[in-house]
């Protein structure tokens, strides 16, 4: 039955990513940006679309789908892009697919950029999991990981003034050597499972969403053009002080050019007024009296950000410019303490997904400035990428607002911990790292959430994972967020920071809060105690189902979860005062969607917020706990109301 389940799945990803013609799409571009030398144009919108059969992964590849328009090749139907394909129609078969899924679409581009002899970039911010890019029939790209960006140099691949056809393949299937893993479980029993038939599970409980998840587009540079720009921050008295290294690439053939190109930067208040320039492609650029970037409510002002306007030109005459936003900060960590700009830092926050009804992961602006907005409004100062790095445009938000990040990797729940999947896991960080390592919110870095590691191979992968993403990037401390015995957890001695998942009175306990404030407190204080390092609870929380009430609390119900809270708040105000304990991030910000089982109705229900994003009990009670916070640490004055609770509290 030629290519069948799995294996098929696995042989048509190693054969067919073989023979892509280039494979660059492990630095995934500085972000589309328009400027005076380029063109950016969005391919969002309406593509084609067909699966794969089930039973015959390798059709599409047999028959060259990306060949000509698919809606040649077969039935097609509409899909949204950005999106997850899962939950758009009525077809089940379609929300619960494995395996490859067909997208194109027609685009032009003007013959100018041919004449102007401008460098075309294709980039999709992201497509989950496996993709294999084409143009025109090309085979251009291929890129492991859902969850961050894919471009490739398509220049010399297009139809000037004409039509032309980008065709993207996306493979859903997880497996041990994926990360995140999962497993497809082969049925082989004839009188119970038709021929073939085959199941995914895998170690997490939010919705595998698939699909082009991320904003699509064409960029154009000139010939020389600016490739990366590496920017750190210092603070030297009332001064600010920007370090940068602008590297350029060009597309011409011939001996390389480098000694002909210069570099010139000009940096812009927020206000978009020059405020001083620099020359050289590396350099230091000191700013008097600087605006620093504050978190939300450590500051009147937060989020300030200078636009640092960079010039790359070679003696052709071609010249680059790209703006790039800075905010000028400091990090700082030891044994007890994180701290910005000098200042000891509390992050109150919580986990989150990218979650929504219809288009799973899709990037929705509008559900972008809702979540900010509801952050805001609870007061929150951070959020962690639970459980893998979010969209450019959910960063660039944060950055502008001043919220906060723990930007953590897709491994999720990994196990098995060999060298292939340590170096794949090391390429991921890197890869994230060069995504993000210029925002000014993020404050950490998270390999991952809840490693099996309790397993003794972890000792020797955590270490080296955390300190290859340590050569990546040492300006930011680096965690893994474990949910193992202190007694036997092998990750712990490699962090920063520590940062435990825990769920009493939950998932042990059940029913019986009044233990939670004694077992949080012993089990933070001991984390502290063998490590040496700052603490934080990066998960805690119960399911409500929203409009459950029973009183005395009773699991499920509402008040059930805004008591757990209230007990985790005694505990985390005793060790708070002890000096060591940096945060407490609330599990979840929102209900979100998980796979058909039974001891959950479609969702994981311990949102603070409903799925669409309306305030349950513990949204309001959140919102009190969090202005109390801000107002006890920074001194500020809460602004308006905070409801019934911030009454209570005396807000
Ligand atoms: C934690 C996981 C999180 C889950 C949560 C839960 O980190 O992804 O959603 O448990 O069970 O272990 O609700």
């Amino acid at each position: 039955m030629g290519c069948l389940r799995i294996w098929s799945v696995l042989t048509c990803l190693v054969s067919v990513s073989l023979v892509v013609e280039s494979r660059d799409s492990s630095w995934g571009g500085l972000y589309p940006r328009e400027s005076a030398s380029r063109e950016v144009k969005s391919l969002d919108g309406l593509w084609n679309f067909r699966l794969s059969p089930l039973l015959d992964a390798e059709k599409g590849f047999r028959e060259e789908w990306y060949a000509q328009p698919l809606s040649k090749s077969g039935p097609v139907i509409s899909m949204a892009v950005p999106s997850s394909y899962n939950d758009i129609t009525q077809d089940k078969d379609l929300r619960d697919h494995i395996g490859w899924a067909w997208y194109d679409r027609l685009f032009y581009v003007p013959t100018r950029w041919q004449t102007d002899k401008q460098r075309v970039v294709l980039r999709l911010g992201s497509a989950h999991y496996n993709s294999i890019i084409y143009v025109n029939g090309h085979s251009l790209t291929s890129h492991e990981g859902g969850h961050l960006p894919i471009m490739a140099d398509i220049t010399t691949k297009l139809v000037y003034g004409k039509e032309n056809l980008v065709t993207v393949a996306i493979n859903n299937t997880l497996t041990p050597e994926t990360i995140p893993q999962g497993t497809i479980v082969e049925h082989n029993d004839p009188s119970r499972y038709p021929p073939g038939y085959f199941a995914q599970s895998y170690n997490f409980d939010f919705t595998n969403y698939a699909g082009i998840h991320r904003p699509v587009y064409i960029y154009t540079t000139p010939q020389t053009f600016i490739e990366d720009i590496l920017i750190t921050t210092d603070i030297n008295g009332a001064n600010g002080v920007i370090t940068y290294n602008v590297t350029h690439g060009n597309t011409m053939i011939g001996p390389s050019r480098s000694g002909e190109v210069g570099c010139s930067m000009k940096l812009l208040d927020i206000e978009g007024d020059h405020v001083t320039s620099a020359m050289g492609c590396q350099g230091t650029i000191v700013v008097t009296n600087a605006s620093l970037w504050w978190p939300y409510l450590m500051s009147e002002n937060p989020g300030y950000m200078y636009t640092l306007l960079v010039a790359v030109s070679d003696a052709e005459g071609n010249l680059d410019l790209y703006p790039h936003k800075v905010g000028i900060r400091t990090l700082g960590w030891n044994s007890t303490t994180l701290t910005i700009n000098s200042k000891p830092l509390y992050l109150r926050g919580c986990g989150k997904h990218e979650d929504a009804d219809i288009r799973g992961k899709g990037v929705d602006y509008a559900l972008i400035v809702k979540d900010f907005s509801l952050l805001k409004w609870l007061g929150a100062n951070s959020f962690r990428t639970s459980h893998y790095p979010y969209a450019e445009e959910i960063m660039d938000m944060a950055d502008k607002e001043g919220i906060m990040i723990i930007d953590e990797s897709p491994a999720v729940g990994l196990s098995g911990f060999d060298e292939a999947l340590m170096n794949k896991h090391i390429s991921v960080m890197q890869e994230l790292v060069q995504r993000d390592k210029n925002r000014p919110s993020v404050i950490m870095w998270s390999v991952g959430n809840e490693p099996k590691s309790n397993q003794a191979p972890a000792l020797n992968y955590f270490s080296k994972v955390v300190s290859a993403t340590k050569s990546a990037d040492p300006s930011r401390p680096v965690t893994c967020v474990l949910n193992k015995p202190k007694e036997k957890e092998y990750a712990a001695s490699s962090l920063d920071v520590i940062l435990v998942n825990r769920y009493y009175s939950w998932y042990g306990d059940t029913g019986h809060l009044e233990v939670i404030k004694m077992q949080t407190i012993t089990e933070f204080s001991e984390w502290h105690l063998l490590h040496n390092k700052p603490v934080m609870i990066s998960e805690y929380g119960a399911g409500s189902l929203p409009g459950y009430h029973m009183d005395p609390a009773w699991t499920w119900s509402e008040e059930y979860q805004a008591e757990l809270m209230i007990r985790n708040f005694e505990a985390f105000d005793e060790l708070r005062s002890k000096g060591y304990f940096v945060g407490e991030m609330i599990w979840n910000f929102a209900d979100f969607s998980t796979p058909q089982e039974y001891n959950r109705p479609g969702a994981c229900m311990k949102g603070l917020f409903t799925r669409s994003r309306q305030p349950k009990m513990a949204g309001h009670l959140m919102r009190a706990r969090y202005w109390s916070l801000a107002q006890k640490l920074s001194n500020l004055t809460v602004p308006c109301g905070t409801g019934t609770f911030g009454y209570i509290m005396g807000l």
